[in-house]
């Protein structure tokens, strides 16, 4: 004969039932809501990024935004080429857009020189002539503004993986960014190294055949197809390489750092 072994449960009134379920959900409550206190403290108290280069986010959430970019970066752009059209189809009367930092009238292209930090101690100092001479491409490009309009443009100068090759900048270019600005240091931008390198950013000082206008930035314009437009820096006076972000115009009023297409 077996003996029945009962296991004695307590039965629970619903009222009983109805209390403990309360406190798991109230202790759920509380644990969830302190660490969501806790962690938006850390983030409050995190410190920021360097001010002006990524608008003060920061620092746990620049993280997160580099990540992001990082991986839609290696799934676009840069292994692609940005569409190429005939030279007929090149706009004769090409929009002008912005004109901070090429704003004085004075200004004189022929004193006009590109500085160049290279290494520690050489500051190159470039003049248009030098520039004439190294290998010129063209390229006809649907150029984007962020602010909605685009057009089929025409840009002539030396390829910048050209330049850096010939001005023998090859351990600058292994840096993580290049910044460019305006001689006068009021319009300047800060581009990821694989976008600057790209065959089809650069160094614009001929558009439909002739001369850059000073409008459109002569002497010396970057033309930069995987980027809007506010990256295609108009009159360039310096270059120069880092691997921290460089202070980017338009980012410092809210604008995507990165700004490709
Ligand atoms: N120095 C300088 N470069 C600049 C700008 C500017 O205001 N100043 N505006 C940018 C923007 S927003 C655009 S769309 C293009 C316009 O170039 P474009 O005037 O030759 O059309 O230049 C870019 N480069
Ligand atoms: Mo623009």
């Amino acid at each position: 004969m077996k003996t029945q072994h009962k296991k004695v449960r307590k039965v629970l009134t619903p009222e009983q039932k109805i209390k403990r379920r309360s406190f798991i959900s109230f202790l759920t409550f509380f644990i969830l809501g302190g660490a969501a206190f806790g962690s938006w403290k850390w983030l409050l108290h995190a410190p920021e990024e360097t001010p002006g280069v990524t608008a003060g986010a920061s620092q746990p959430l620049r993280r997160a935004l580099n990540k992001t970019e990082l991986f839609f970066r290696n799934l676009f752009s840069h292994k692609h080429l940005a569409r190429t059209y005939p030279i007929e189809r090149a706009a004769s009367d090409v929009r002008v857009n912005g004109d901070i930092g090429i704003e004085d009238e004075d200004f004189d292209q022929d004193n006009w020189r590109l500085s160049i930090q290279r290494g520690k101690k050489e500051l190159l100092t470039i003049n248009m002539a030098d520039i004439r001479q190294l290998p010129k491409t063209d390229i006809v490009f649907d150029f984007k503004c962020v602010e909605g309009w685009d057009q089929i443009q025409h840009w002539g100068g030396v390829r910048f993986i050209d330049f850096i090759t010939h001005y023998k900048l090859q351990k600058e270019a292994g840096m993580h960014y290049v910044g460019m600005e305006t001689p006068d240091k009021a319009y300047y931008v800060g581009l990821d190294m694989e976008s600057a390198l790209h065959p089809q950013t650069i160094l614009a000082y001929e558009m439909n055949g002739q001369p850059i206008t000073p409008e459109h930035g002569a002497p010396l314009r970057l033309i930069i197809p995987v980027k809007y437009g506010i990256k295609n820096l108009k009159r360039i006076g310096t270059i120069s390489f880092s691997n921290q972000r460089p202070p980017d115009y338009w980012a410092e009023q809210g604008y995507d750092y990165y700004s490709g297409l």
